[in-house]
C-alpha cells in the first residue's frame, strides 16, 4: 500500500502569519492530509518553524531577546495558532533543533566527499560597530540611479533597480545605521549546482504528475542557466559550518531549511522509537508518494536546489513526486502588510471566527490558477450561502424535523431505493478532486453533495408526506439523516469542526470520519443529539465593519 508523506512549507519564524501563509501551504497540505486519512492510508505530515536567517536574528534584537529565546517562544505562539486552525501536523517541529543541525552538516559532508562543494573569496560589507558582514541588503544608502535615501544594497525599492551594495552613495548599516563600513574578502563555500545539472534535468523529467505551473518555474530556472549556489553565510546564528577556517560561519538559511522536512520527521520518530521508524519515509523509500505544498516564490528552491542537495549526496533520499505550488492571496485589492497592519492576520482571524469559515472560504477560493483577492464582502457572502444556508440548513432543518415529530430518535421507515444510484456520481467526483489536487474543485464537489441533500428532502417533503403516508415520510427522514452523514464526510478535510459536531450529532465516527463512498443507512431507534445551529449568518453589515476595521493606516 502506498504510504503519503505531505509537506508545507515551513513558516518563518519572525514576523506575524497572514490568510495568505494559511492559504498558500499550510491549508491545501492539511485538506490533502486529512483526505489520505479519510480513506485509511498511512500518512505523515510534516511542517516546522524555519528559524535561522538575518530576518530571524533582528526581529530578536527588535524585541530586545536573544535569539533562542525569541524562537522558542515564537514556535510556541506559531503552533497555537495552527492548532486553532485544526491543521492537523503529525510534528511540527524547528528547523534549529539538534537534528537538522546533525543532518545539514551530514549533507555537507556528503556533498564535499562527492566534490560538489567548493571555496570561493567574496568581497562582502563588514561593519565594524556591528562586529559583523552585512547581508546586502542590510547595506542602505542612496540609490546612484534615482537618488532615494533608502535604497537597499540588493535593490532600490524606488526605482526596482538591481543594484550592489557598493553601488550605494553614503552606506549605511540597516541594523545600526553605523557608516564606519569597510569592503573585506571573506571564503565561502558554493554548492555546484552546474556539476549537478545532467541528474537534476533526469530527476525532472522523471516528475511526471507536476502541474504546468510548477514545471514552467522550474524549466525556467533551468533554461536561464543553472548556478553554483552560496550555501555559507557570515552569521552566528544557524548551523555552524563543520570545516577547518569556517568558524563563525553557519550554512545559509535555505541550504538547511529543506532538511528539516527530514530532521522533523525525524524528531517525530524520537517522541516514539519502538513503533515509528523515519527512515522507512525517507531512505530508499520506494511505497512512498511524497507531496509538497507551497507558495509560487518557494517553488525554485524546492524543485531545484533542494533535489541538488539529496541528489548529490549520493544517498538514495526519497525526492518530492508532486509539488502543488499556489498563487498569491491578496487583500481587498492589494497586498497584506505587516508594517501598515492592513489584512487579517491570523491569530485575529481566530479571534473574529472559530476555523471552518476561514477553511472553507480558502479552499472554495484558493490561489491555484491565478492570484485569489480576499474582501470581506465576497467571504461573508459566500460562507453565508455555503454554510448556512446549504450545509447548516439542511443538517437543522432534518434534525429539528427528528427532534420534533419523532422525539429526537431516527424513526422506522424505507431508506430510499434509488437515492444511492443518484449519490454515486457526485462521490465519484469528490475523490477525483481530491486526487487531483485541485482545491476550489474539491470544494465545488462538496458543494453538489450538499445541494443534493438540499434538493432530496426538497423533493420528498416529508412535513407534507406525513400527512398522507407516515411510513415513506419516516423512511425519507431516516434517509435524510444518514445523507448528513455523507455531507459531513465530504466536509471534514476542509471543515473539521462543523463536520465533526454534526457527525457526533447522528452518532457517526467524528474523530476519523470514513470518506464518503455510499449513502449510510442509519439504524432506526438511534437517539440523535441536534447540536444546534452549526453557522450563524454574518451578513453584509458585518462584513463592511471588518473591511474598515483591517484597512490599515494607510
Ligand atoms: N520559510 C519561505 C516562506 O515561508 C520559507 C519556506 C521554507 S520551506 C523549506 O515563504
Ligand atoms: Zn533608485
Amino acid at each position: 500500500m502506498t504510504k503519503y508523506l505531505i509537506t508545507s512549507a515551513l513558516p518563518y519564524i519572525n514576523g506575524i502569519k497572514h490568510l495568505g501563509n494559511l492559504a498558500g501551504s499550510l491549508l491545501p497540505a492539511d485538506v490533502h492530509a486529512r483526505y489520505r486519512r479519510q480513506t485509511g492510508a498511512e500518512v505523515l505530515y510534516i511542517c516546522a518553524t524555519d528559524e535561522h536567517g538575518t530576518p530571524a536574528e533582528l526581529a530578536a534584537a527588535d524585541a530586545g531577546v536573544g535569539i533562542s529565546d525569541y524562537c522558542a517562544r515564537q514556535h510556541v505562539l506559531q503552533a497555537g495558532t495552527y492548532r486553532g486552525f485544526d491543521l492537523s501536523f503529525d510534528h511540527f517541529g524547528r528547523s534549529s533543533g539538534p537534528r537538522n543541525h546533525a543532518l545539514t552538516q551530514h549533507f555537507f559532508a556528503c556533498l564535499e566527499r562527492n566534490g560538489f562543494v567548493e571555496e570561493r573569496e567574496l568581497k562582502q560589507v563588514y561593519s565594524a560597530a556591528d562586529g559583523r558582514f552585512l547581508p546586502d541588503r542590510y547595506v542602505i544608502g542612496t540609490c546612484p540611479h534615482c537618488g532615494s535615501d533608502r535604497a537597499r544594497g540588493d535593490q532600490c525599492e524606488a526605482c526596482a533597480r538591481q543594484l550592489d551594495p557598493t553601488d550605494l552613495i553614503a552606506p549605511r548599516s540597516a541594523v545600526s545605521g553605523s557608516t564606519d563600513l569597510e569592503v573585506r574578502g571573506t571564503r565561502h563555500l558554493f554548492l555546484r549546482q552546474t556539476a549537478l545539472e545532467g541528474s537534476l534535468r533526469d530527476w525532472l523529467a522523471s516528475r511526471r504528475d507536476w502541474p504546468p505551473l510548477v514545471v514552467s518555474i522550474a524549466n525556467k530556472w533551468l533554461d536561464e542557466g543553472i548556478r553554483d549556489r552560496c550555501i555559507t553565510r557570515d552569521l552566528s546564528w544557524g548551523v555552524p559550518v563543520p570545516k577547518l577556517g569556517y568558524q563563525g560561519k553557519v550554512f545559509y538559511v535555505w541550504f538547511d531549511a529543506p532538511i528539516e522536512y527530514i530532521a522533523a520527521t525525524q524528531e517525530w520518530a524520537d517522541v516514539d522509537p519502538e513503533s515509528r521508524d523515519w527512515r522507512s519515509w525517507w531512505l530508499e523509500a520506494d511505497d512512498v508518494r511524497y507531496l509538497q505544498f507551497l507558495g509560487k516564490d518557494n517553488v525554485p528552491f524546492h524543485a531545484v536546489s533542494f533535489p541538488c542537495t539529496l541528489l548529490g549526496s549520493g544517498e538514495r533520499w526519497k525526492s518530492v513526486d508532486v509539488i502543488k505550488g499556489l498563487n498569491w492571496l491578496t487583500y481587498e485589492g492589494g497586498k497584506f502588510s505587516t508594517s501598515a497592519s492592513r489584512g487579517v492576520f491570523l491569530d485575529q482571524a481566530l479571534d473574529l471566527l472559530p476555523a471552518d469559515r476561514w477553511r472553507w472560504w480558502l479552499t472554495a477560493n484558493a490561489p491555484e490558477g491565478s492570484d485569489t483577492d480576499f474582501t470581506f464582502a465576497r467571504f461573508a457572502a459566500d460562507v453565508d450561502h455555503d454554510l448556512a444556508d446549504t450545509f447548516g440548513n439542511f443538517v437543522q432543518r432534518v434534525l429539528s424535523f427528528v427532534v420534533s415529530r419523532y422525539d429526537g430518535v431516527v424513526p422506522e421507515g424505507p431508506l430510499d431505493a434509488d437515492l444511492p444510484a443518484r449519490l454515486a456520481p457526485l462521490l465519484d467526483q469528490l475523490r477525483e478532486r481530491h486526487e487531483a489536487l485541485a482545491l476550489r474543485g474539491t470544494a465545488d464537489a462538496v458543494r453538489a453533495v450538499w445541494r443534493f441533500a438540499n434538493a432530496y428532502l426538497v423533493e420528498r417533503a416529508p412535513w407534507t408526506l406525513l400527512k398522507t403516508n407516515p411510513a415513506a415520510a419516516a423512511g425519507a427522514i431516516r434517509t435524510a439523516v444518514g445523507l448528513i452523514g455523507v455531507c459531513a464526510q465530504a466536509a471534514w478535510p476542509i471543515m473539521p469542526g462543523a463536520a465533526a459536531k454534526a457527525l457526533a450529532a447522528i452518532g457517526e465516527d467524528a474523530d476519523l470520519p470514513a470518506f464518503p463512498t455510499e449513502h449510510i443507512a442509519i439504524p432506526a431507534g438511534r437517539r440523535i443529539a441536534h447540536p444546534g445551529l452549526l453557522f450563524a449568518k454574518l451578513g453584509a453589515a458585518w462584513a463592511e465593519a471588518q473591511s474598515r476595521r483591517f484597512a490599515g493606516t494607510v
